[in-house]
């Protein structure tokens, strides 16, 4: 199995083996788009370790050049290297049963995180292009956004499960992760929207995702590389 590595201890004569992945992301010191796939690992119990870079070693380093798109984040699972955060994602999601329970809810689940990844590449052009001149429009458009995940999520239990079905998917981190960080930008930016409210909270309540969104981890790494948020 690519994805683990074995240890194993003898106890008299029986041998007890755990599989345990080794996963390692390698990105800059932001949450960016490393931060769905850390709170997934953080609420699934996975552990992961960290390889963090400056923007100034990765240009004049030799990751660049041996990156397969020439971008971060890049992921390891035991001999796999893996870049493109929603192919690392589904990846994560494929091992460990977050990607609904049958075709037709994986592929709603696709849509969804096609959706969540258009949003994110508008908020990622406002902080890093037009961050002066364009939040006030960004945020008038938020309704927008946010008026489209809030209809999903009323056509799915009146809201009272995931986004998709009523298990965790990795469309539910993906999707949480984007709300926090428009929190951030515009911190009343839910108040028109009583679903997606309830949905934060109440997957910023699951135990091991509020552990880890407490921790100096978390809290301590940049939103974004260029101090704007
Ligand atoms: N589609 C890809 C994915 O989903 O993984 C997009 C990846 C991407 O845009 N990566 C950016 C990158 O590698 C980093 S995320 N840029 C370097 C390059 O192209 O050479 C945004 C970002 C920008 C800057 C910093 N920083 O200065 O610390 C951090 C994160």
């Amino acid at each position: 199995m690519s994805a683990s590595f074995y240890i194993c201890l003898v106890f008299s004569h029986f041998v007890w083996i755990f599989v345990l992945p080794e996963y390692t992301i390698i990105y800059f010191d932001v949450r960016g788009r490393g931060q769905a796939m850390r709170m997934l690992m953080a609420d699934q119990g996975l552990a992961w370790k960290e390889e963090c870079l400056t923007f100034d070693a990765w240009l004049k380093g030799v990751l660049k050049r041996d990156a397969v798109f020439g971008q971060l984040p890049a992921f390891k699972d035991g001999d796999l290297t893996l870049y493109q955060s929603n192919a690392i994602l589904r990846h994560l999601a494929r091992n460990h049963g977050l990607y609904g329970k049958n075709p037709r809810e994986a592929t709603l689940i696709d849509m969804v995180n096609d959706g969540a990844e258009d949003l994110r590449i508008k908020y990622l052009h406002l902080i890093y292009k037009n961050y002066e001149n364009g939040k006030e429009e960004y945020i008038k458009s938020l309704s927008t956004e946010f008026g489209h995940f809030e209809r999903l999520l009323a056509a799915n239990n009146k809201g009272k499960d995931f986004v998709v079905g009523n298990e965790i998917s990795f469309v539910d981190y993906n999707l949480l992760d984007l709300l926090l960080i428009h929190l951030v930008l515009a911190p009343d930016c839910l108040s028109g929207f009583p679903l997606l409210s309830a949905y934060v909270k109440r997957m910023t309540s699951r135990p091991k995702l509020e552990a880890f969104l407490s921790s100096d981890a978390h809290k301590k790494k940049p939103i974004n590389g260029n101090g704007k948020q």
